[in-house]
């Protein structure tokens, strides 16, 4: 392993000392910024510092072939991952120093959410007894698919409502063949998925597409994958612009992101400041405004969320939302965004074995969906919805052994 510190003007220009010297296998082990030069501390000019290796059974000393794209894929893997790195080391940082806040707001933060559970409860218990009063009882043989359903997650009272529709359309002989009940639920669910709408950028004017949701959903990760997408496959002209302000440490380091996919990043602090930087960037296609999390049970902080959308006036705004995230949980989270969400965004398929609540979600929010992510990986993890692959989400692809 060879291991060497290069230093340059900017970060696209330290990439290429990097790839001429170590080959398209280098490996980025750090990056940074220095100042070099001045006196006394004055004057001192802004550098980038990457350490880079590689492995000297990999290394190529000629330069590799320019192909179409003027960044590799597996560079904006690395500039993501050292992005994700500084982040975390970041927020681990923060949590070692967090302080925990005064009694008071946590008294009415608490009450606020016991209120909310109670809210919630008492509609699901209506819900219920509704349900037992009304709903026609399913055929014996028809049963098992209600299983089959809400084992995928789907709920119960949709999972029973999907059957009896079924029941309605299906005649006796049916209800045995495998086959024919399958083909039939799958039909509705794909007309309850026909809602997508991914993002379509203009040439003639930029696009702005802001990111919102609650913590850790993947917003960022997100925005990276679409951004390098837009960017380099698409080449589309992109701008990024970050408003969470609780994340300066790793600010740099997205910056960096940017500029090794070509994309300029600002980091905005106010409202204000957010509709300057989308004016700074209206000659691009694509403005991507990234968010805060926010909880929705914190009102102060939703309520600043709101002020910067009123300003940065987003043509679309896609809520996010973790498919690992409770059924329950994702409709409070939709009640608390909904004023200002145009797009659902679901993240996370690839940790959740019961993706069948989107079904639920998707019918509730009555919202378009965008995209379906299904990994960390920035930037390949990451699918536009169709109603095809819903439905795949929502009951799989094989008809079940029921
Ligand atoms: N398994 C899996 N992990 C994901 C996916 N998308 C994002 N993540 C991970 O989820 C974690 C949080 O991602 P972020 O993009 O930082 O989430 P965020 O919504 O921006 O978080 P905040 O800014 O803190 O609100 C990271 O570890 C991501 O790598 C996905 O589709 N699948
Ligand atoms: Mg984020």
């Amino acid at each position: 392993m060879r291991v060497k510190r290069f230093v340059g003007e900017n970060v696209t220009d330290t990439m290429g000392k990097i790839k001429r010297e170590l080959g398209p296998e280098a490996v980025i082990l750090q990056t940074r910024q220095i100042k070099e030069g001045g006196f006394l501390g004055f004057f001192a000019k802004t550098k980038v510092e990457i350490t880079a290796a590689v492995d000297d059974k990999l290394q190529v000393n000629n330069p590799p072939e320019e192909n179409n794209y003027a960044v590799k894929h597996d560079d904006i893997k690395r500039a993501y991952e050292a992005y994700r790195e500084k982040e975390i080391e970041f927020a681990k940082e923060k949590s070692d120093k967090e302080i925990v806040p005064p009694s008071e707001e946590k008294t009415t933060h608490t009450n606020s959410e016991l209120q909310e559970m109670h809210t919630i409860l008492k509609e699901i218990k209506g819900h219920i007894t509704r349900r037992e009063e009304v709903s026609p009882s399913v055929p014996e043989p028809l049963e098992k698919w209600i299983k089959f359903l809400t084992q995928r997650g789907v709920s119960k009272e949709l999972s029973t409502s999907i059957i009896n529709t079924l029941n309605d359309n299906l005649a006796e002989d049916d209800w045995q063949n495998h086959d024919i009940v399958f083909t039939s639920i799958k039909k509705q669910v794909i007309m309850a998925c026909t809602n997508t709408e991914i993002i379509r950028p203009k040439k003639t004017k930029a696009l702005v597409v802001a990111l919102v949701g609650p913590t850790g959903v993947g917003k960022t990760t997100t925005i990276g994958k679409l951004a390098a997408g837009f960017s380099i496959i698409e080449r589309r002209k992109v701008a990024l612009i970050t408003a969470d302000t609780y994340r300066v440490a790793a600010v740099e380091q997205l910056k960096t992101f940017g500029e090794i996919i070509g994309v300029p990043v600002e980091v905005v602090m106010t409202p204000d400041s957010l509709q300057e930087a989308i004016d700074r960037h209206r000659d691009k296609e694509l403005v991507f405004i990234d968010t805060a999390g926010r909880s929705p049970h914190h009102d102060l902080h939703m309520s600043e969320l709101e002020a910067f959308l009123e300003k940065g006036k987003p043509d679309l705004t896609m809520l996010v939302m973790s498919v690992t995230t409770n059924l329950p949980d994702q409709l409070l989270v939709f009640e608390r965004f909904r004023e200002i969400s145009t797009h659902l965004i679901l993240t996370k398929l690839d940790e959740s074995f019961s993706t069948g609540s989107l079904l639920d979600l998707i019918i509730k929010t009555n919202l378009p969906v965008a995209y379906l992510t299904n990994g960390q990986n920035v930037p390949d993890d990451i699918d536009a919805a169709t109603p095809e692959k819903l439905t795949h989400c929502v009951i799989g692809e094989e008809r079940p052994n029921v």
